[in-house]
C-alpha cells in the first residue's frame, strides 16, 4: 500500500515529489478557499484533510458530500479549487459534481485511486493514490492512502506557502515514513482483534466516538461495521455525545474509543468515564504505554505512537480489522457485502 509514499517521499532530503501538485502549487498558494468533495469512505478522509489543509496551510477548507453538492446550486468562485476524492475515480455523483464546479471556474483536482478513471480525466490536476487494486468491495487501503497522499499534499503547500515551519514539515515527514513499519506492528495483533471482535459480534447497535483528527476516524470506523457487519452504528465527536447519544448508551451498547496520545487526550478520559458511568461497554485504541485508559476500559488496542496528523493512517486499521472480523463471525462474505456497489455509477 505505502509503495507509492515511498517512492514519492524522500526523508533524507526533505522532498516529497508530486508532479500534479508542483504544476499546481501557484494556484494552491493563491487559494481563497478549498472545496473537498466525495462520497462514502474517501469523504471520511476528506474530513481528515480539512484539519491537515486548515492547519498546515491555512487555507478556509469545506467538505461537501457529492451528492448533495451537486444539487443545490453552490457558491464557487473561479480560483476556488476543488478537490475531488474517488478511490474508484467513477462515482457519478462526484463525477457530476466536478463537472459543475467547472463550469464555474473552479480548478479541479483530483485524488483517485484507478489511472486514467473518469474523474482523473476530468480534473486539470491531480495525485494518483496507488494502492493498488480494491479486492473487496468496502474501501480499506484506499482510505489509509488518501490519508497519506492528502497528507503528503498538505504538507507540500504549507511548506511552500510558508505557513509551515522547516521543523515542523521534517518532523511529519518523518512520521509519514514510519507509517509502513507502525502499520506491520498493528497487523500483527490480528488475533487479538479477532477475540475482541467475536466477544462482540452479536451486538445490535455499537457507537464510535473520536476528537480531533481522530474523529474522521470514527466515523470511518462506524461505516465499515456497517457496510460488511451489517451492524448499526453511528460515529461521533465525543464532545457532541452529551447532546443527544448519550441517551442511548447502557450495558448492551459497546463504545469504541479512538483515544491514542494527543493534544485532545484528558478530555477523551473523560468521555470515556462519562459511558462507563452509564454502564457502557468500552473499546478503547490507545497508544501504546498508555496506563490511564486501560484500567477504565474493557478491551484496548495498542497502536504505536504517531504524530496526531499521520495517527489517522495508524488508527483506522483495528477499526477495519473489527469490522472484518465481527462480519466473518457472523457469518457474512465480508468482500462483497449486500446491496452495495464498488463503483456507484448511477
Ligand atoms: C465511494 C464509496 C466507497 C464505499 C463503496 C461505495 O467510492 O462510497 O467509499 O466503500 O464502495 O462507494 P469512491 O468514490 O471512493 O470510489
Amino acid at each position: 500500500i505505502f509503495d507509492s509514499l515511498r517512492g514519492r517521499l524522500d526523508e533524507q532530503r526533505g522532498i516529497i515529489t508530486m508532479r500534479g501538485v508542483e504544476e499546481y502549487m501557484q494556484k494552491f498558494i493563491e487559494a481563497q478557499r478549498i472545496i473537498m468533495v466525495a462520497c462514502g469512505t474517501s469523504w471520511h478522509a476528506a474530513l481528515t484533510a480539512e484539519y491537515m489543509f486548515e492547519e498546515l496551510c491555512r487555507i478556509p477548507v469545506e467538505v461537501e458530500y457529492a451528492s448533495e453538492f451537486r444539487y443545490r446550486n453552490p457558491v464557487i468562485h473561479p480560483g476556488n479549487i476543488v478537490m475531488a476524492i474517488s478511490q474508484s475515480g467513477e462515482t457519478a455523483d462526484t463525477l457530476v459534481a466536478i463537472e459543475e464546479a467547472r463550469k464555474a471556474g473552479a480548478i479541479i483536482f483530483g485524488i483517485c485511486n484507478v489511472v486514467g478513471s473518469s474523474i482523473a480525466r476530468a480534473s486539470h490536476a491531480g495525485a494518483y493514490t496507488h494502492a493498488g487494486p480494491e479486492i473487496g468491495v468496502a474501501s480499506t487501503k484506499a482510505f489509509t492512502a488518501q490519508l497519506a497522499v492528502l497528507c503528503m499534499i498538505a504538507l507540500k503547500v504549507g511548506y511552500e506557502k510558508g505557513t509551515l515551519s522547516r521543523e515542523r514539515f521534517l518532523h511529519v515527514l518523518h512520521e509519514l515514513a514510519l507509517v509502513p513499519e507502525k502499520v506491520k506492528e498493528i497487523l500483527q495483533q490480528h488475533e487479538h482483534i479477532k477475540a475482541i471482535a467475536e466477544k462482540y459480534a452479536s451486538a445490535r447497535d455499537f457507537l464510535y466516538l473520536g476528537r480531533g483528527y481522530n474523529f474522521p476516524v470514527a466515523l470511518e470506523g462506524a461505516l465499515k461495521l456497517k457496510e460488511i457487519s451489517y451492524i448499526h452504528a453511528e460515529g461521533y465527536p465525543a464532545a457532541e455525545m452529551k447532546h443527544g447519544p448519550i441517551a442511548l448508551v447502557d450495558e448492551h451498547l459497546p463504545v469504541l474509543f479512538v483515544a491514542t496520545r494527543d493534544r485532545f487526550h484528558e478530555k477523551i478520559v473523560s468521555n470515556i468515564q462519562e459511558i462507563k458511568a452509564r454502564r457502557g461497554k468500552v473499546i478503547a485504541v490507545i497508544t501504546e504505554g498508555d496506563e490511564v485508559v486501560p484500567p477504565m476500559a474493557d478491551d484496548v488496542i495498542a497502536v504505536p505512537a504517531a504524530d496526531e496528523m499521520v495517527a489517522p493512517i495508524l488508527n483506522v486499521i483495528p477499526l477495519q480489522l473489527l469490522a472484518y472480523y465481527i462480519g466473518v463471525a457472523r457469518g457474512y462474505d465480508v468482500d462483497k457485502p449486500r446491496n452495495l456497489a464498488k463503483s456507484v455509477t448511477v
